[in-house]
C-alpha cells in the first residue's frame, strides 16, 4: 500500500518536474535570443560585403531621426521597446493585449508553477527522509489509494482549466480583425532585410535595413550611434505608426519564411511567400521599440531588425506626408490593392512565365534560374536604398 503511495507520488513529481522544464523554457527565451546574435555577430558581419545600400557620407544624417524625412524626433528610452542586460521577464507591454498577457505571466503562471514545484520538491523531501530504509523498516504494501488516486487526477484538471481560461481568451483576442479605421502595415520580409509598405495611405514603401557597427562599414558609410538604438537592433529606417489608432499589421515574405516580431506589442506574425498573415493591435504610448525577425531563415537570420516609432497621430499624418503619401478619407474603405509576391500578374510571376517561355527544348524540372548574386550583408536593389526616405 505505502510502496504504490510512494510510486505515485514519484510519478506525480515527474509530470510536475516536466511541466516546470516546458514552462523555464519559455520564460528563459527572451533573454535567450539575445544571446546568440552576439556571439554570431562579429564573425557574421566582418565576413560579408558592406552594405550596398547605404547611403554615402554627404546624404547621411547625423541622427536617426532626421534619417526619416520629417519624422519625429524620438529618443530611444531605457528599458523600454528593448531588451535590458540583467533583467528577467517580459518587457514593458504596450499594448491591451501585451498588458494582459504580462499579467497571465505573472500572476497565473508564475505562481501556478513556483507552487506546484514547491509541492512537488516537498513531497520528494518528505518520502526520502520519512521513508527512508532506516525508518522503515516493513515497507507498505499498498496498491491503491482511491482517494490520492482521485487526488492527483482531479488537481492537475483544475489547474489547467484555470489557466485555459485566460489563455484561450487571449488568444482569441490576438486574432481579432482590425476594426475600420485602422492604419494598415505590410511588412514584407526579404533576406535579410524589411520593406514595409502602407496601402491605405498611398501605398509608399520604406526599407529598413541593420545599422552596423562604426568597425564594419566603409569610410562614410553610417554606423550605428547610441540614438539609433542598441547595437544590432537598430535600423536606418524606422517604421512609423500612430499611438491610439488600431493597427493591421499584414506579413508575407519575398523569398523565405520569416516572421515580425517586436516583444513590446506582443506580436509575432510569421511572414510568409505567397501568403498574407494578418493580426491587429493598438499602440497605448509614444516610444522606439524594437523587435527582430524570428523565424530562422538563412545566414544573416540576426541581423533583420524592427524598429517602430509610435507617435501621436497627427505626427504620423505628417511623416505620410513627407514620406509622399496620402492619408485616406475617414469613413472610406481602401481601395488599395495589395500585391502579393507570386501571385498572378506580379512581377515575380510575370518574369517566371518569361523564363519558361525563353527555356527551348524539353527540360525536366524548368524553374526559374537563380540570379547570380551575392548576397551580401542586405541584397537590396542598389537605388531601391534608402537615402530618399
Ligand atoms: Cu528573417
Amino acid at each position: 500500500m505505502r510502496k504504490m503511495r510512494i510510486r505515485g507520488i514519484a510519478i506525480a513529481a515527474g509530470i510536475a518536474l516536466a511541466s516546470l522544464g516546458g514552462v523555464a523554457g519559455q520564460a528563459a527565451s527572451p533573454a535567450a535570443t539575445a544571446a546568440p546574435q552576439a556571439a554570431a555577430a562579429p564573425a557574421g558581419v566582418s565576413n560579408t560585403a558592406p552594405t550596398t545600400s547605404a547611403a554615402p557620407a554627404t546624404a547621411a544624417p547625423a541622427s536617426p531621426e532626421l534619417a526619416m524625412d520629417g519624422a519625429p524626433a524620438m529618443a530611444v528610452q531605457p528599458h523600454i521597446g528593448q531588451p535590458t542586460n540583467g533583467v528577467l521577464g517580459l518587457q514593458t507591454q504596450v499594448t491591451k493585449n501585451g498588458e494582459f498577457a504580462h499579467w497571465m505571466h505573472n500572476a497565473i503562471l508564475m505562481p501556478t508553477i513556483t507552487a506546484v514545484c514547491l509541492l512537488v520538491l516537498a513531497l520528494l523531501f518528505w518520502v526520502m527522509f520519512r521513508y527512508r530504509r532506516a525508518a522503515n523498516q516493513v515497507p507498505s504494501k499498498t496498491s491503491h489509494n482511491t482517494f490520492i488516486e482521485i487526488i492527483w487526477t482531479l488537481a492537475p484538471v483544475v489547474i489547467l482549466v484555470l489557466i485555459a481560461v485566460p489563455s484561450i481568451g487571449l488568444l482569441q483576442a490576438q486574432f481579432k480583425p482590425a476594426p475600420s479605421g485602422a492604419v494598415t502595415l505590410k511588412a514584407i520580409g526579404n533576406q535579410w532585410y524589411w520593406t514595409y509598405q502602407y496601402p491605405d495611405n498611398g501605398g509608399f514603401e520604406v526599407t529598413a535595413n541593420m545599422l552596423k557597427e562604426k568597425d564594419q562599414v566603409a569610410p562614410g558609410e553610417r554606423a550605428r550611434t547610441d540614438a539609433d538604438g542598441p547595437r544590432l537592433l537598430a535600423t536606418d529606417n524606422r517604421i512609423v505608426l500612430p499611438v491610439g489608432v488600431p493597427i493591421r499589421l499584414i506579413t508575407t515574405a519575398n523569398d523565405v519564411i520569416h516572421s515580425w516580431a517586436v516583444p513590446a506589442f506582443w506580436i509575432k506574425l510569421d511572414a510568409i511567400p505567397g501568403r498574407l498573415n494578418e493580426t491587429s493591435f493598438t499602440i497605448d504610448k509614444p516610444g522606439v521599440y524594437f523587435g527582430q525577425c524570428s523565424e530562422l531563415c538563412g545566414a544573416r537570420h540576426a541581423f533583420m531588425p524592427i524598429a517602430v516609432v509610435a507617435v501621436p497621430p497627427a505626427q504620423f499624418a505628417a511623416w505620410v506626408k513627407a514620406k509622399g503619401g496620402t492619408m485616406p478619407t475617414p469613413g472610406k474603405a481602401s481601395n488599395a490593392v495589395i500585391p502579393q509576391p507570386g501571385a498572378d500578374g506580379s512581377a515575380a510571376k510575370a518574369a517566371e512565365a518569361d523564363a519558361a517561355s525563353n527555356t527551348t527544348g524539353p527540360v525536366e524540372n524548368a524553374t526559374v534560374a537563380a540570379p547570380a548574386t551575392t548576397q551580401g550583408a542586405t541584397s537590396n536593389p542598389a537605388g531601391a536604398g534608402n537615402a530618399g526616405q
